[in-house]
């Protein structure tokens, strides 16, 4: 019942500026109050200092990759240390491109971490695939070592996940060279297809189900965009059709009870595109959710 929480105000992972706010929108949401209600020992770690590029970088190679690996590096330590001390770490972000660092940081304690990566995209890219060069796209692919090497080795270990400890849920918006890979590595996706199909209640059953054995710990990565642009404006990479709020507080809410959720980000918002805050205040609900107010 102790949770860390630890900012990441960086947008260098793609070309939006803004998504830095996220963590503040994210705090003025009331992130903190909203759990320290359902009795939470919750310490905020604050803000981790971001270095800034001279001039920030575009074209289609891997943008701003310097001060990316720093940021990253450091939130891995930080997480790490924190679940030392036996602490949930829960990261605000940011743009996705901090899971790296997040997954670098946690992995470690883990023999066989689960990975749900909830998202309009797969973030499978590499630099060899990518139609961006934003290191946002490609965190998920990192992690399975993946990619330019000073990423996937990044905290000196790789990889940092399996993939058949992943579970993909939302995706609508894939590249082919993500497509192949999910192909090649028969990487279990829940796209939005399924999702109408089958019911979000019967995917995450299964998810659960998945992972209730293989694993001993399971990372939740919410990217903001997973949700549909109707009620999550504030993202700076929108696709339309995505989960609506009661499917995704359904998902938080079956995790909650499945209590399989060892660590968790939220990434992606961006207050200075959104409305009134919105998406930062829906992020805080579905952490709400997650952290269980319903079982209370
Ligand atoms: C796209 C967009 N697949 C890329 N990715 C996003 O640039 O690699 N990820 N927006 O969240
Ligand atoms: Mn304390
Ligand atoms: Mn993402
Ligand atoms: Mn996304």
């Amino acid at each position: 019942n102790k949770i860390s929480l630890i900012g990441v105000p960086m947008d260098l992972g793609q070309s939006r500026r803004g998504v830095d706010m996220g963590p503040s929108a994210l705090r003025y949401a009331g992130a903190i109050e909203r759990l320290q209600d359902l009795n939470y020992d919750i310490h905020d770690l604050g803000d981790i200092p971001i270095n800034r590029p001279d001039k920030y970088e575009d074209g289609t190679k891997l943008k701003n990759l310097e001060q990316v690996i720093e940021a990253n590096e450091t939130l891995a330590e930080m997480v790490d240390a924190e679940i030392n001390k036996g602490r949930f770490p829960l990261v605000l972000g940011g743009d996705h491109s901090i899971a790296i660092g997040s997954l670098a940081g946690i992995s470690k304690h883990y023999e066989n971490l689960g990975v749900i990566w909830y998202d309009a995209h797969g973030d499978l890219n590499t630099s060899e695939t990518s139609p961006s060069g934003n290191i946002h796209g490609m965190p998920l692919a990192v992690s399975l070592g993946l990619g330019h090497e000073r990423l996937t080795n990044l905290y000196q270990y790789a990889p940092k996940v399996k993939p058949e400890n992943i579970v993909i849920i939302g995706a609508r918006s894939l590249d082919p060279g993500e497509r192949e890979l999910i192909r090649e590595m028969g990487i279990k996706v829940y796209t939005m297809h399924e999702i109408d199909r089958m019911g979000m209640s019967r995917v995450m059953d299964e998810t659960i189900e998945y992972f209730k054995d293989r694993t001993d710990g399971v990372h939740l990565s919410l990217d903001l965009d997973g949700l549909d642009p109707t009620e999550a404006p504030g993202v700076g990479t929108p696709v339309l059709g995505g989960m609506t709020y009661r499917e995704s507080h359904l998902a938080m809410e079956m995790l909650a009870e499945s209590d399989l959720i060892t660590s968790l980000e939220v990434v992606e918002v961006n207050p200075i595109i959104d409305e009134k805050n919105k998406t930062a205040t829906l992020a805080v609900g579905l952490m709400g959710s997650l952290f269980g107010e319903k079982l209370k």
